[in-house]
């Protein structure tokens, strides 16, 4: 039995996403992180770091496995089942350099230009200024590369799809349109239009309401 703490939220929405996808059955838990629920003593012996994702495989090989990181928890449900992550090579390397690319860069960016533009206490212009800048700089290197590929990384959808995906979706956070990255436009309506992708959303989004 797979549980999976969540909220409706870019990280999460990855997370239900893969699994349905990946047509594994799971438990959906809300963690209200508007109202402080990811601090909580329960949530934070799951995860001290107080953020949601967080998947529990009552299933995995040898023990329960408790596992945090949007990212970390594609890969792992990807080689679960051997889908949607190539085994070896070159086409497996390139899924990893997108997922470190979404970890490391399109996420926080956009993380950070939202907080900044919607949520500081403090209006601060540098902060705002800078954020942005460098969400709508990674989005265009993301559009540069889907003008040459189907798929974020190479000619199959991947787990590397539905990470930038996530964040994609929630675009309007921080402020951002496809507008002016016509190849990412074209993709995301086909990753939109996918049963599964679908079905990923409408289940994170019975748990709240966009922001
Ligand atoms: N690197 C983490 C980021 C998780 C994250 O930032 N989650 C947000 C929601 S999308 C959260 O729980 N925020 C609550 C908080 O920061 O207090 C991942 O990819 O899972």
């Amino acid at each position: 039995m797979i549980e999976v703490y969540a909220f409706a939220t870019p990280n999460s929405v990855k997370v239900t996403i893969a699994l349905e996808e990946l047509d594994l059955a799971y438990a959906l838990h809300g963690i209200n992180i508007r109202q402080g629920e990811q601090g909580t003593t329960a949530f934070t012996t799951l995860n001290p770091n107080q953020k949601v994702p967080v998947l529990v495989d009552h299933d995995a090989r040898d023990e329960k496995l408790v596992l945090t990181e949007s990212a970390a928890i594609l890969v792992y449900l990807a080689e679960k089942t051997g889908r949607l992550l190539p085994a070896t090579g070159a086409e497996r390397a390139r899924v990893f350099e997108q997922l470190f690319f979404h970890a490391s860069a399109l996420s926080p960016a956009f993380g950070q230009s939202g907080f900044f533009q919607r949520f500081a206490s403090e209006k601060l212009p540098l902060a705002i200024e800078r954020f942005d800048k460098e969400a709508k700089r990674v989005l265009h290197v993301l559009d540069t590369l889907l003008a040459h590929r189907d798929f974020v990384a190479g000619d199959h959808f991947t787990i590397a799809d539905i990470a930038h995906f996530g964040w994609l979706w929630r675009r309007s956070f921080p402020g951002l349109t496809l507008d002016d990255t016509p190849h990412i436009a074209r993709w995301y309506e086909r990753i939109a239009a996918r049963p599964g992708v679908q079905r990923g959303i409408a289940r994170v989004e019975t748990l709240a309401a966009p922001n």
